[in-house]
């Protein structure tokens, strides 16, 4: 892998603080130097400043969700520059869990990708389709319009702060992975959509990550495929021996 490797984790709506803490303790001094991989934990906004007070010099946090404006009367939201001001780093945008329960749409996610960005948040963008387009054949179209839609009035500049997740709803959660050659597959598709918006510059600096029952056992097949620069994991990275083992495979 010629970028650097990132893995992210994404708690979902799970652990308790003394759980999250427990975490931090036990993972921040194992973590790998941040310059060769970049490791990352998504977790629930309400843990979001204990985690980041504790963050090691190699441990970045992440959120799972902001809103797209800069402040305003959006009660129970959090906005962009509320996650800057607690040293948040990244934030997950549309995942297909917001898209499918919380109505999040292609117009969102590229709101909250240029709120994140104008703040020096990392967004991190899923994309992805279901079974029955993965079936239809029409995975390709399907994720470049996504993609199309996510970077529209993006700068290229700005798009080189981003990074993308492209997870297969077919296999979140569900313990079916994409196999690592689909997985490549589709994510050498969503760069040459890049290409043709952006420049081969940005596409090929781009990290792109994949996501959908990742686990120690099946990281280092995904990770050794050309244009996977990473992971973006959800079960697999509630336990820290398994979050560690994720990471290291990416070194
Ligand atoms: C996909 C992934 C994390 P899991 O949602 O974003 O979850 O690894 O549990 O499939």
């Amino acid at each position: 892998m010629r970028r650097k490797p990132l893995i992210a984790g994404n708690w979902k709506m799970y652990k308790t603080k003394d759980d999250a803490l427990a975490f931090i303790y036990a993972v921040n001094v194992e973590v790998p130097d941040k310059d060769v991989v970049e490791s990352v934990i998504c977790a629930p906004a309400i843990f979001l400043k204990d985690l980041v007070k504790r963050e090691g010099e190699n441990l970045r946090i992440g959120a799972q969700n902001m809103h797209y404006a800069e402040e305003g009367a959006y009660t129970g939201e959090i906005s962009a520059a509320m996650l800057k001001s607690y040293g948040v780093d990244y934030v997950i945008v549309g995942h297909s869990e917001r898209r499918a329960y919380f109505n999040e749409t292609d117009e969102t996610v590229n709101l909250k990708l240029i709120s994140a960005v104008n703040v020096d948040i990392t967004p991190i963008v899923c994309v992805g389709e279901s079974l029955e387009i993965r079936e239809a054949g029409t995975t390709n179209q399907v994720v470049k319009k996504q993609i199309e839609k996510a970077y529209l009035n993006v700068s290229a500049q700005d798009a080189l702060k981003t990074v993308v997740a492209y997870e297969p709803i077919w296999a979140i959660g569900t313990g079916v992975t994409a196999t690592p050659e689909q997985a490549n597959e589709t994510i050498i598709a969503i760069r040459s959509v890049i290409k043709k918006l952006y420049n081969e510059e940005v596409s090929e600096q781009i990290r792109i990550l994949y996501g959908g029952s990742v686990n120690t056992k099946n990281v280092d097949s995904l990770l050794s495929m050309s244009d996977i620069d990473g992971a973006l994991v959800g079960g697999a990275s509630l336990d820290p021996n398994s979050f560690l083992t994720l990471v290291r495979a990416a070194l």
